[in-house]
């Protein structure tokens, strides 16, 4: 396994953490999510040989808010 930590930016409210949670545990290979509001960041558990980082920048991505960094 291993863990990333992304800057997500445009997440506003706890509704906003949900979704980007939901995303993330929906990509295959992801093991454990946890995202913050303040500062907006998701950390990520995934299993390398099933996903990378760029997958769960894209997740984040397709649901609307920014990868920064
Ligand atoms: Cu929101």
């Amino acid at each position: 396994m291993e863990t990333i930590t992304m800057n997500v930016k445009g997440m506003t409210c706890g509704g906003c953490v949900a979704s980007v949670t939901r995303v993330l545990k929906a990509v295959p290979g992801v093991a454990d999510v946890a995202v913050t509001l303040q500062p907006g960041a998701a950390t990520v558990t995934y299993d390398p040989a099933q996903t990378a980082a760029p997958a769960l920048r894209t997740a984040i991505e397709d649901a609307g808010y920014d990868v920064v960094g």
